[in-house]
């Protein structure tokens, strides 16, 4: 989907002044020894070399070439055919099954896209929760992730970049009754919106965040964002990328969010639970999920989600249950203010000497959030932290009857012509 946010505010035929320093277009940039462009040409993402027909991001297929790429068990049949449903979920008894929860829409994601499996998930959960589909409204901002609304069967707005916190705010708020939904990305979520996600964090609104991780800006075609890691090469970053990323857990943290977890994109179980466990929390549910982008940036969670790795380098944090991994080989203990992960195989180490996780506790969760950077200690997946704390909407309504009792209800004419008034011109 193409973005056309260019200024142009330049009278006509009127040359700009550039600044000193800044050399006029034609003229390339000299760059420092060892680092001069090569005049090889760029190595493209699988799927768009030349002659190859090219997999281009939503939106931008020509029209009437867009075939959806279906995840498994979405595979699409004839024309007019019922999509083929998971076992145990084809409805039939009136009961409500995940089909109902897919709307009419092509999906337009790049074939192989993490986004399938999380819209899968999602629309399987939906009939587990039992909520009326006319009180369901998903939220997104802009980003390929902030298609998501389109292919939910239920309310939803496709809203401006970054802002869909405050449309949810404003709509839970005032409809403290529907079940809210905020789909985002890493750059929607932690650039352009990144003042917006704390705030709705620490007011504790009743609603989900999910924020499609995949440490890059796909929708405009593979530029670095807040989560892509320092060195990582991009066409804005064609040097590597100087900044230090965030890690989404520890910022949600640090906004006092009252729900923290991750999830990821490939194993579909454990991020249907944690889902689950968000939509149950009464307060803002974060989730973070890593999400393959397989055009720009493929294999950025590979080491945490693939078969061959993902067991001694993720582990899943349990309440109440000692954080072990690897096959049960291997624990994490507190050494100190410190982590360490320990050999339980060795005869030194034991499951009695692992840290036994609470999601109760703000400072495990500070310390175990922070798994991050470290490479002897593997990736912590599930809840970091659950508190209770009264949400926005509840303090709002509350204080909005306390007045009403005392004064009276309101009115907006004479509220606009109370106190000092100015006549203007
Ligand atoms: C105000 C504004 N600034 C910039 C853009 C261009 N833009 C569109 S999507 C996007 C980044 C999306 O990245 P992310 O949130 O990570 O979503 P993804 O596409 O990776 O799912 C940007 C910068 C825009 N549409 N509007
Ligand atoms: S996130 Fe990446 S793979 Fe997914 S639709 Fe966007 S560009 Fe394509
Ligand atoms: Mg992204």
């Amino acid at each position: 989907m193409a973005d056309n946010n260019q200024d142009n505010n330049n009278p006509k035929g009127k040359k700009p002044t550039l600044p000193p320093g800044y050399a006029p277009k034609a003229k390339k940039p000299t760059l420092p020894p060892g680092m001069e462009a090569k005049s090889k040409k760029p190595t493209l993402p699988p799927g768009m070399e030349k002659g190859k027909k090219p997999t281009l991001p939503p939106g931008m297929q020509p029209a009437g070439k867009r075939k959806p790429a279906m995840p498994p068990g979405m595979k699409a049949g004839p024309k007019g055919a019922k999509p083929a449903m998971p076992p145990g979920l084809a409805g039939g008894d009136g009961a409500p099954s995940r089909k109902d929860f897919a709307s009419d829409q092509d999906v337009r994601w790049c074939p192989g896209c993490g986004d399938y499996s999380i819209l899968a998930g999602v629309q399987r959960l939906m009939p587990e929760l039992d909520i009326p589909k006319e009180n369901l409204v998903f939220i997104s901002g802009i980003g390929c992730s902030g298609r998501f609304p389109y292919y939910m069967n239920t309310y939803g707005m496709h809203t401006i970049h970054g802002r869909a916190p405050s449309f949810a705010t404003g709509l839970k708020a005032s409809r403290p009754e529907l079940d809210v939904w905020i789909v985002t990305g890493d750059g929607d979520s932690l650039s352009i919106g990144g003042n917006h996600l704390i705030h709705i964090l620490r007011r504790n609104l009743n609603v989900q965040i999910l924020l499609f991780n995949n440490q890059i800006y796909g929708l405009t075609k593979g530029q670095y964002s807040p989560t892509s890691e320092r060195g990582k090469v991009t066409k804005s970053t064609p040097f590597g990328s100087i900044d230090h990323p965030f890690n989404p857990i520890a910022v949600a943290l640090g906004a006092d969010a009252t729900f923290v977890a991750r999830t990821m994109d490939r194993d579909p179980k454990h991020m249907k639970a944690v889902l689950k466990e968000a939509h149950g929390h009464a307060g803002t549910g974060f989730v973070e999920i890593y999400q393959n982008c397989n055009i720009f940036n493929d294999g950025a969670f590979f080491e945490f989600t693939e078969r061959a790795t993902k067991s001694d380098r993720a582990v899943f944090i349990k309440n109440g249950q000692p954080m072990v991994y690897a096959g049960g080989k291997k624990g994490i203990r507190l050494n100190g203010f410190s982590l360490q992960s320990i050999d339980l195989e060795g005869g030194d180490w034991s499951k009695d000497d692992c840290i036994v996780y609470d999601e109760t506790s703000m400072e495990l969760a500070n310390i175990v959030g922070r798994m991050f950077w470290q490479p002897d200690l593997p990736r912590p997946f599930g809840v970091f932290y659950r508190t209770a704390r009264p949400t926005y909407e509840s303090l709002l309504h509350e204080q909005i009857g306390m007045v009403t009792n005392k004064q009276g209800n309101g009115d907006l004419d004479t509220l606009l012509n109370a106190g000092d008034t100015w006549t203007i011109g």
